[in-house]
């Protein structure tokens, strides 16, 4: 190694120290805002998820280990945090009066800070922390149909704990959310403004979204006609906002609240099913993998609907069977829109991480449209 590079590589090894050295220091304080008890250890990134940054904490107190999730809110995709943590308060302490045993486990628990839920730093970002569930897993692509089951379950089981939630208590986190007509509408608004150059390389796909344009206002006229009810709907309900046990596979609590807000069965019907049931992570670069699998399916109908189905109305059984489809095409449609704008919104590995996400996305719908009568056969079965 020539002096020169033996330099760089000091360089950069210091550099790397002083940023997690300033971090743990940030980290550090931000949590005795919280007043945690004992002595903070260290920290770690969870990267699972898609917006939030999220950190693992550890602290020791008389000799015992205590873990919390430590979270700066996306302040760029939730608007207002302090609404936000209201809702996830006022829905967290609902559910923990319904659970009858180890309400550690089944429910998260936010610690205050002062009177509030979140702490401001002086770049006015919004952190929160609660408490890490022991012995939890979170699963992107689940490795067998009991945690399917087992998912669908819990997403099912947090629509009847939330049934008789007054909804009016909750605010709109994010604005028209799954309004998948206005998601379109922003789709073609960024193709015309095209304003990373990057409308050529998409308009394949551009097109195809284009041409499966009427699942965008199924729902939406459905409701506009006050055909299906509003209810408390999770509206993010992919697999890995699920936590199970990591011993028994048994699934814990349903996590990541920020969208708890009103909505339709169908949103977390079709959410959890597209995630669940694809063969594929969201971002599988070969798209000749990507299936949509039955089997999966029905244990996720399983799971979900022997929890719902003496909630749901006659309109709402009858409409679900195309939920999968129009939340495969809502989702292509926002990594695409978010592709177009410069990667705004979801967080991003590398370039195209968007574009590969919506191609992924866009293949998973065509499968899902192939398999439509064995869709309805399948929630038919469990009705
Ligand atoms: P995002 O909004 O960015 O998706 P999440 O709230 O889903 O963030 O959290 C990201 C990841 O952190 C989860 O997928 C899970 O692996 C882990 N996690 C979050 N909360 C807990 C918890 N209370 N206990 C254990 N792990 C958790
Ligand atoms: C985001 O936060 P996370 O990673 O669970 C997104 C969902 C998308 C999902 C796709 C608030 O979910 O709507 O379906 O990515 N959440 C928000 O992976 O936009
Ligand atoms: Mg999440």
């Amino acid at each position: 190694m020539t002096l020169r590079n033996f330099a760089r590589l000091f360089f950069d090894i210091y550099y790397a120290i002083s940023i997690i050295y300033n971090m743990f220091k940030k980290i550090a304080f931000i949590c005795q805002n919280f007043n945690i008890k004992g002595e903070f250890v260290k920290f770690e990134c969870l990267k699972e998820g898609n917006i939030n940054q999220t950190f693992l904490v550890t602290f020791i107190e008389n000799k015992q280990i205590r873990r919390y999730v430590l979270q700066k809110i996306n302040s760029y995709v939730f608007k207002n945090p302090e609404k936000l943590m209201e809702n996830i308060i006022s829905v967290t302490n609902h559910i923990k009066n319904k659970i009858k045993y180890d309400t550690y486990r089944h429910v998260l628990e936010f610690l205050p800070c002062k009177n509030e839920y979140y702490y401001i730093d002086n770049q006015c970002n919004y952190w929160r922390i609660y408490k890490f569930i022991n012995n939890s897993v979170t699963f992107n692509n689940p490795e067998c149909l009991d945690i399917v089951y087992e998912a669908g379950y819990q997403f099912g089981k947090f629509q009847c704990y939330l049934n008789d939630f007054d909804l009016t208590k909750l605010y709109p986190t994010i604005k028209d959310f799954h309004n998948t007509k206005i998601r379109y509408k922003n789709l073609i608004f960024s193709a015309f403004k095209n304003s990373n150059n990057r409308l050529e390389r998409v308009k394949d796909q551009l097109s195809y979204l284009i041409s499966r344009k009427n699942l965008a206002s199924y729902y939406i006229d459905l409701i506009e006609r006050g055909d299906i009810p509003f209810r408390v709907t999770h509206n993010d309900t992919k697999c890995n906002n699920v936590l199970f046990d990591i011993n028994t596979k048994k699934s814990l609590t349903v996590i990541d609240l920020d969208t708890v807000m009103k909505g339709i069965i169908g949103y977390d019907f079709g959410d959890s099913a597209r995630s669940i049931c694809s063969t594929c992570d969201e971002d599988e670069l070969d798209t000749s993998k990507i299936d949509f699998d039955i089997k999966r399916f029905d244990s996720f109908c399983n799971g979900f609907l022997s929890q719902t189905k003496d909630i749901l109305t006659l309109n709402e059984k009858t409409t679900l069977y195309l939920a999968p489809a129009v939340m495969c095409y809502e989702l292509a449609v926002r990594f695409l829109t978010d592709y177009l704008d410069g990667d705004l919104y979801f967080k991003c590995d590398y370039l195209e991480h968007n574009f590969d996400r919506a191609k992924a996305q866009i293949a998973l719908l065509k499968k899902i449209e192939d398999k439509n009568e064995l869709i309805q056969n399948t929630i038919k079965k469990y009705l």
